[in-house]
């Protein structure tokens, strides 16, 4: 599927660790859902949440947000759309490099039978189905430029964040991102808390290509208005989701 970000305003995260909303028609107004959270999720879960998703909504896109390699198999690359891998600009070194080449090395997983029978290296899938096949799953998989910027939220605790940026240096991990990096999306990530328009304005001066998202604390339609007058492309609201469905259904853009 090919995303028409020109059309995307709205996001949901979906926790998949979480229970949906027992009534999921209160996605009808959302643009697009991205599966994943901090805490408890597993492959299983994930599948689950995106399926369920996906059998309400057969056309909305679905992305697989993973942290970690465990949450992601051949069978989530193909049911997600994409899968949106974080790299953490303030977080650890395992949050911007190590899990995505554990990733990858997962996908591309050189059989213990194959190991030192002199072939060249190869995976499971290119054993089975050639090279092609890995590159088809790997078209799916994408990186999303993130700061994290609350540092109370489990997201921080997990990416090994100790500090916040300045607004400065968003604009400069937008600007790494756009002219260096080229990860498809840069993500402002205030996770359970409203940050504010000031980071998504730095960020968005230097963003041209990439597509720039907000996430945190996003509750009514002010704040997503006032993030996306900022120039963010869209927001993306989780809590809430969750927790509140009419509140949520507040954060629908116009
Ligand atoms: C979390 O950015 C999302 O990853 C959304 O944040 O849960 O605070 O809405 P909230």
């Amino acid at each position: 599927m090919t995303i028409d970000w020109d059309r995307i305003s709205h996001i949901t995260k979906v926790d998949p660790a979480k229970p949906l909303p027992s009534d999921l028609d209160v996605l009808e107004g959302t643009d697009l859902v991205l599966v994943g959270g901090s805490d408890d999720v597993t492959e299983a879960n994930t599948l689950a949440a995106i399926r369920s998703v996906k059998d309400a909504f057969p056309s909305m896109p679905v992305f697989q947000e993973p942290y970690s390699s465990a949450h992601v198999s051949k069978e989530t690359i193909e049911t997600a759309d994409s899968v949106a891998v974080p790299a953490v600009y303030n977080g650890d070194r395992n949050h911007f490099v190590g899990k995505h080449v554990d990733l990858f090395t997962e996908v591309g997983r050189k059989p213990e039978s194959l190991l030192g029978s002199g072939l060249p290296v190869v995976g499971d899938l290119i054993a089975s189905k050639g090279v092609d096949a890995i590159s088809e799953l790997t078209t799916n998989v994408i990186g999303e430029g993130y700061v994290v910027q609350h540092l109370e939220s489990t997201a921080a605790t997990t990416s090994g964040v100790e500090t916040t940026y300045t607004s400065e240096q968003v604009a400069g991990a937008a600007l790494a991102t756009e002219a260096f990096y080229g990860f498809p999306i840069f993500y402002v990530e205030y996770s359970g808390t409203y940050g504010g328009p000031e980071d998504v304005a730095a960020a968005a001066r230097y963003l041209e290509e990439t597509t720039l998202l907000y996430g945190g604390g996003i509750d009514s339609q002010s704040k997503t208005s006032e993030i996306l007058a900022a120039g963010a492309d869209a927001v993306v609201v989780g809590d809430c989701f969750h927790d509140d469905p009419e509140t949520f259904r507040e954060t629908i853009p116009e």
